[in-house]
């Protein structure tokens, strides 16, 4: 009985202790994360989460956008160079599932500094468009992105844990590079020059997170066991989150739902 007391309080004692001992400043209750150390999972006992999420109900029709103001625009839109572009804001896959949801750990990994991959995740602007409509990535990964197009564009990221920045990309012009050291999950990348073009992204400080596809599945590989707070975003719908363990050795399924 006392052992279960001292193993329940410990943390807590020691976290008091440890506020005690770090003097009354609020900003030295955590360690800056250059303090932690480097997250260490055995790819032995790691496993791993997968899910789908469902969309319950019939889907809504999302309306066609208008490029009547850049000619160029539209010209990529129509037959038979390409087919009209709809808004990507709620897409429902023909499986009944929704597509573009970031799932990620939110609550129970370990305390640690993840390193990211020096792979950049890539956003395009093609026909006027923001592609993939939904990108994740890790604090400190590289964000590359590119102008297909003819058109000048103005890539507008309205980070609001991140800075914001905006800049204009004309075609053909170098790739931009840039990073984000703040999880923020999910912010707008707009474009000062085209209304109606939007991508999400979210920046994750782990690497255990995903974007719904045509299929509506996400897996999160390598997750140490652990019990975990996980949570799926969508830009309309908004946030859900369920609990799940995970066991050594073992996958476990969590599914989302959402509409109805
Ligand atoms: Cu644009």
């Amino acid at each position: 009985m006392w052992e279960n007391l001292t193993l329940r309080y410990l943390p807590a004692l020691s976290a008091a202790l440890l506020f005690a001992g770090c003097g009354s400043a609020p900003q030295n209750a955590s360690k800056p994360e250059s303090a932690l150390p480097l997250a260490n999972v055995d790819p032995a006992t790691a496993g791993t989460i997968t899910g789908t999420v469902f969309f319950d109900g019939a889907a809504p029709v999302m309306p066609l956008v208008d490029m009547s103001s850049n000619p160029n625009c539209e010209r990529e839109h129509r037959p038979p160079k390409g087919t009209p572009a709809r808004a990507e804001t709620v897409v429902v896959n023909p499986n009944g599932t929704l597509k573009y949801v970031f799932v990620w750990i939110t609550k129970g990994l370990p305390e640690a500094r993840w390193t990211p991959p020096s792979k950049p995740a890539v956003l395009d602007q093609t026909g006027c468009m923001y592609e993939p409509h939904v990108l994740g990535l890790m604090t400190g990964q590289p964000l590359e992105i590119l102008n297909d197009d003819s058109v000048n564009h103005d890539v507008h990221a309205e980070a609001k844990v991140n800075a914001a920045w905006n800049e204009s990309q004309p075609p053909r012009a170098e790739h931009k590079v840039k990073t984000f050291d703040k999880a923020e999950v999910m912010f707008p990348v707009t474009c000062n020059v085209h209304p109606w073009m939007r991508a999400w992204l979210g920046v994750s400080p782990h690497p255990f997170f995903a974007v719904t596809g045509n299929d509506g599945k996400f897996t999160l590989s390598g997750v140490p066991p652990g019990n975990y707070t996980l949570e799926a975003v969508h830009e309309q719908y908004g946030k859900k989150q369920a609990a799940v363990t995970v066991l050594p050795h073992a996958g476990a399924t969590m599914d989302f739902r959402y509409g109805g």
